[in-house]
């Protein structure tokens, strides 16, 4: 059931057919400039697709990515905290609206994807299937996973689709303040007893590894990130963003004063980078297929939370039934 709010206008994508021959040449034009292309231009069935998948997914991510912290809400340790962490849990639910809108620019409408993302048929970012059973997992999500996220999505601002790389900019804002957040909780901690400490250190030894993930497999086994870039979709590849995080880290850590758990993790003078050790990327597969520490309880959540709004949908709905036929009914009076 679709709610027809401002957020979830019908889409509209060109409909211009496929060989449409000024179109396709007008949308390469745009591509070279390095120029947007916008809902309303022709664009080759590949690139519209490929953005439906990548911000789908990133959408879901945005959505599922709300419960490992919402887990802490009830028990933070101050009302501030309180306060802190359900600012930041509401600006991710922002996020995937912002997201899901762009992509129904390109014809696809939320329910549809939505009803992917049930059916367990849709992918969403790998590190939202792990647990958090410590309060400083707040600051290592924050840190880490909200530093990630940023690292990657920066360049994001600048992707060719307008509507995505609108809605990047405004979300990398908010993911700043989040990143600026976590940072704070361990610095606290990390200021804190001994017993504070160390819960800090093991949550950042469990979190590093999966965020370093986020940015995606190795460039050689990334079978979208070439045409991507081509398409000024992707501006980075992943292991250049994911050299980029670690260049960033490395400092961060020191003035946190935990310790990064990579025992291969060294300056590398010539390359002017921070060599590392290898990712396991047995775990980031099993991860994806389905059999990640919490992916059966994170896609369940979500299942219940959309049956449990069911009802809102239908009060939506209904709602906008009546002011749509008063509406008409004003206009049907002023005409006569
Ligand atoms: N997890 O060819 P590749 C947040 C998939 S939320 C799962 O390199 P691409 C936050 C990939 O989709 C921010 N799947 O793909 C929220 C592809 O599968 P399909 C989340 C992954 O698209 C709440 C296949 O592997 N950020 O910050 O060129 C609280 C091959 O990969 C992952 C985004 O979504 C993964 N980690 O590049 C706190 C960023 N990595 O579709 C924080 C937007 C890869 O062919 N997305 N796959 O079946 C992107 O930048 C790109 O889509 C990726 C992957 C870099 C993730």
């Amino acid at each position: 059931m679709t709610v027809p709010t401002a957020a979830n206008a019908p889409a509209f994508a060109s409909s211009a057919g496929p060989d449409d021959a000024d179109g396709r040449t007008r949308f390469e034009e745009l591509i070279a400039a390095d120029d947007r292309v916008e809902p309303s231009d022709w664009m080759p069935e590949a690139y519209r697709k490929t953005l439906v998948r990548q911000i789908s997914q990133h959408a879901h991510s945005e959505v599922i990515g709300m419960q490992p912290e919402a887990n802490w809400i009830g028990r933070a340790p101050s009302l501030k905290r309180k306060a802190i962490l359900m600012a930041k849990v509401q600006d991710e639910a922002g996020h995937g609206l912002y997201l899901y809108s762009a992509a129904q620019t390109l014809g696809t409408d939320r329910d549809t994807m939505f009803e992917q993302l049930i059916a367990g048929s849709a992918k969403y970012s790998s590190i939202f299937n792990y647990l958090t059973p410590t309060w400083a997992d707040m600051g290592s999500i924050g840190w880490l996973v909200d530093g990630a996220a940023i690292c990657n999505q920066v360049p994001l601002c600048r992707a060719s689709y307008g509507p995505y790389g609108r809605a990047m900019v405004r979300i990398c804002k908010e993911e700043s303040f989040h990143q600026r957040q976590g940072f704070e909780i361990l610095l606290s901690l990390m200021a804190g007893t001994p017993e504070q400490r160390a819960m800090a250190q093991e949550s950042v030894n469990r979190w590093y590894w999966p965020a370093l993930m986020m940015f995606g497999p190795p460039d050689d086994e990334s079978p979208n990130s070439q045409q991507s870039m081509a398409w000024n979709i992707k501006r980075l590849s992943n292991d250049g963003l994911r050299q980029r995080f670690i260049d960033m880290l490395v400092p961060q850590a020191e003035v946190l004063g935990v310790t990064l758990p990579d025992p291969d993790l060294r300056w590398n003078e010539e390359r002017g980078h921070y060599d590392h050790g290898p990712l396991d990327w047995d775990e980031f597969h099993e991860v994806l297929a389905g059999r990640g520490q919490a992916n059966a309880q994170r896609l369940e959540r979500r299942r219940q939370a959309h049956e449990d709004g069911a009802w809102v949908r239908e009060a939506a709905r209904a709602y906008a039934e009546r002011m749509a036929a008063r509406r008409e009914e004003r206009f049907e009076k002023v005409a006569s």
